[in-house]
C-alpha cells in the first residue's frame, strides 16, 4: 500500500486558494480603479475638445464658471494667497476635487453598488456639460459633447471593470480577485489614457497663436519715440521698463486665448455713425505710434508688483473712433475680448492723451498672456476698465445702458488710476549692514505727473527723495535717496504729490472698489557693525 510520502508540516505552507485581500486593500484597489477611469474619461474628453476650437476641455469650462461666479472677497484673497498664480491655484483644486471625487466613485462602484458610481459619473457628464452650456461666448448645442464623451468613456471603463472584478464588492461571497488581472487592467487604461491625453494635445497644438505671432512684422511707426534717457532710471528702483517676461498678467482667462491674425478682425460699433471692421493688415497700414505707458491694476495692494510700464506700439484710439463718429450721447467705450471679458471707460478719457489700441509691447507683438493680436491700454485707467485683451470689438454706449465684467461683481464702473508710490529696496524685512545705503523706488500718476517724492524713516519729517528724469506724464517716476543707515530696526514710508498739488493720502483703503491708497512702508533691519 502506497503511503503519502510524509512531509515536514513544520516547513511547507498548506495549499491554499488564491488570498483574498483584505477590506482597506479592496478599497484601495477601488479607490485607484476610480482614479484611473476618471483620468481616463478626462482625457477622452480633452481628445474630443481638442477635435474644434468651439470645443472647450470641462475642466476649464467648470474652471470658467467658477471665475465668474466667484464672490469678489474670494477672488481678492485668492490673488493676495497666490498672486499671479491665482489661476494654477484654482487648476490644482479642481484637479484635487476631481481625483478624490473619481476615487470615491470608484469605491462606491466596486465595493458597493455599480449603478451608484455610475450615477456618480453621470453627474459628473451634467456639471461639466451646464459649464459648457453656461459660456460667455461660443455657446451651441455641441457644447456639451467633450463633457457626455468623457462621462460615456469612464462610464463604460467603469461597467466593465465592476464585472470582471466582482470579489472587490463587499457583498461578494469568495472576496477573490484576480490581482494580477486588476494591476493589467489598471495599466493599459492608465497607458490608454496617456495615449489619448498626448493626442489631445498635440491636436490642441494647431490651435496655437504662436506661429501667427512669430509672422508678424510691424511697418516703421510713424511716430517713434528716442530711447529712452539713462537719468530716467533712479539707483535702486524697479527697471523703468519691466520686461515682458516680468510684466504682471492679470485676466479672467484659464488658458491663453489663441487667436492667431489670419481671420481676426475688430468691430467698431454701437452708438456710432458708421460701423468699422478692421483686419490685422488694417490696422498695420494706419499710423502706428509708440508710446510709453504704465499699466496698473486696480487689485494692486501697497508696495504691489501689479503694475508694469512698457512701450507700446499702436494706432490712436479717438483717431479710430473719430473715424466712426462718437453718437454725442455715448458716454462709454466698451472693449470685448473674443473670451467675452468686457472693460470700460469714459468716452471723456479721449482728452488727447495715448489711448491705443495696441500691438506691440516693448518691441515684440503683444505676447499671446498680454492679449496678442491687439488689446486696448488707455492712460490713467486701472486695466480691468480699459485694458481689454485679445480685443474682437469696441462698444459705444452709455453707463447706463451696460455694465461691464467686473462692475457687478462690485467694482466701480468708472475707475482712475490713483496717486501712488512703492519703496524697492530695501524689501520689507531686509536686513542690510549699517552705514551709506540707497533707497529706491517708483511713483506714478497717469496723466497728471509726480511733482515731489517724500520719504519718512522712524518717527523723522517727511524729506524729499531724489526723482529721477521725467518720461512723460503717464510712466512712472522714480526717485533715489542716500540714507545713512544705522543699526537697528527703522520703517521707512513713501508718499508722492502730484503735478495738481494732490498728497497722496495716508488713509489706507482696500483696493475693493477702486484702487488701494495709504502709504506703502517698510521694516528694514540694520545689522550692528
Ligand atoms: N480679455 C481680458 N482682458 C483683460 C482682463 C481680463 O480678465 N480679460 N483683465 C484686465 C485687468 S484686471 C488688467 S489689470 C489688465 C492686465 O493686463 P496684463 O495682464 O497684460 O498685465 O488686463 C485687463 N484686460
Ligand atoms: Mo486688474
Amino acid at each position: 500500500m502506497n503511503k503519502e510520502p510524509s512531509i515536514d508540516v513544520a516547513n511547507t505552507a498548506p495549499p491554499r486558494a488564491p488570498q483574498a485581500p483584505g477590506k482597506w486593500s479592496r478599497i484601495a484597489m477601488a479607490a485607484v480603479a476610480g482614479l484611473a477611469i476618471g483620468a481616463f474619461g478626462l482625457a477622452v474628453a480633452e481628445l474630443v475638445a481638442s477635435l474644434s476650437q468651439q470645443l472647450r476641455s470641462p475642466v476649464l469650462d467648470v474652471g470658467d464658471r467658477i471665475v465668474d461666479r466667484v464672490p469678489t472677497p474670494l477672488k481678492n484673497l485668492a490673488i493676495d494667497w497666490f498672486g499671479t498664480n491665482d489661476k494654477i491655484a484654482l487648476l490644482a483644486g479642481i484637479g484635487v476635487m476631481l481625483a478624490v471625487y473619481a476615487a470615491l466613485v470608484g469605491v462606491v462602484a466596486f465595493c458597493k453598488n455599480k449603478t451608484a458610481g455610475l450615477v456618480g459619473i453621470g453627474l459628473f457628464g451634467v456639471v461639466g456639460s451646464v459649464a459648457a452650456l453656461a459660456a460667455r461666448t461660443g455657446v451651441d448645442w455641441l457644447s456639451p459633447l467633450p463633457s457626455i464623451a468623457g462621462a460615456t468613456a469612464a462610464g463604460i471603463a467603469l461597467a466593465v471593470g465592476v464585472d470582471r472584478h466582482p470579489g472587490l464588492n463587499q457583498h461578494s461571497t469568495s472576496h477573490a480577485t484576480d490581482r494580477r488581472g486588476f494591476i493589467f487592467g489598471v495599466g493599459a487604461l492608465a497607458a490608454t489614457t496617456a495615449v489619448l491625453g498626448a493626442s489631445g494635445r498635440w491636436l490642441a497644438n494647431r490651435f496655437s497663436a504662436a506661429e501667427s505671432r512669430a509672422a508678424v512684422r510691424f511697418p516703421t511707426p510713424a511716430r517713434r519715440l528716442a530711447a529712452t534717457p539713462a537719468a530716467a532710471q533712479a539707483e535702486a528702483a524697479a527697471p523703468f521698463f519691466t520686461p515682458n517676461a516680468d510684466f504682471y498678467r492679470i485676466d479672467t482667462a484659464l488658458s491663453v486665448p489663441q487667436v492667431p491674425t489670419e481671420g481676426w478682425n475688430l468691430r467698431i460699433k454701437g452708438m456710432v455713425d458708421r460701423e468699422l471692421s478692421l483686419s490685422f493688415d488694417d490696422i498695420l497700414n494706419r499710423d502706428l505710434i509708440e508710446a510709453d505707458i504704465t499699466l496698473t491694476c486696480v487689485s494692486n495692494t501697497l508696495g504691489g508688483d501689479l503694475i508694469g510700464n512698457a512701450r507700446w506700439l499702436g494706432i490712436r484710439l479717438d483717431d479710430l473712433l473719430n473715424e466712426a463718429g462718437i453718437d454725442p450721447v455715448a458716454d462709454q467705450i466698451v472693449g470685448r475680448s473674443v473670451d467675452g471679458y468686457t472693460c470700460g471707460f469714459p468716452v471723456a478719457a479721449l482728452d488727447g492723451r495715448d489711448a491705443l489700441v495696441a500691438v506691440g509691447m516693448n518691441g515684440e507683438p503683444l505676447p499671446l498672456e498680454h492679449g496678442f493680436p491687439a488689446r486696448l491700454i488707455v492712460p490713467g485707467i486701472y486695466g480691468y476698465a480699459s485694458a481689454t485683451k485679445w480685443l474682437s470689438e469696441i462698444e459705444l454706449t452709455t453707463y447706463d445702458a451696460f455694465d461691464h465684467y467686473w462692475v457687478p461683481r462690485g467694482y466701480a464702473a468708472q475707475a482712475p488710476i490713483k496717486l501712488q508710490s512703492r519703496i524697492d529696496t530695501p524689501r520689507g524685512l531686509d536686513r542690510i549692514p549699517p552705514g551709506p545705503f540707497v533707497l529706491g523706488g517708483v511713483a506714478w500718476a497717469q496723466t497728471i505727473g509726480i511733482d515731489t517724492v517724500e520719504l519718512k524713516i522712524d518717527e523723522g519729517e517727511w524729506q524729499p527723495a531724489e526723482l529721477a528724469e521725467e518720461v512723460n506724464d503717464t510712466t512712472w517716476r522714480q526717485w533715489s535717496m542716500p540714507w545713512d543707515a544705522v543699526p537697528g530696526r527703522h520703517s521707512i514710508s513713501v508718499r508722492a504729490t502730484d503735478r495738481n498739488g494732490l498728497v497722496q493720502t495716508a488713509d489706507r483703503v482696500e483696493p475693493l472698489p477702486d484702487g488701494a491708497t495709504g502709504h506703502h512702508t517698510v521694516v528694514v533691519i540694520v545689522e550692528d557693525a
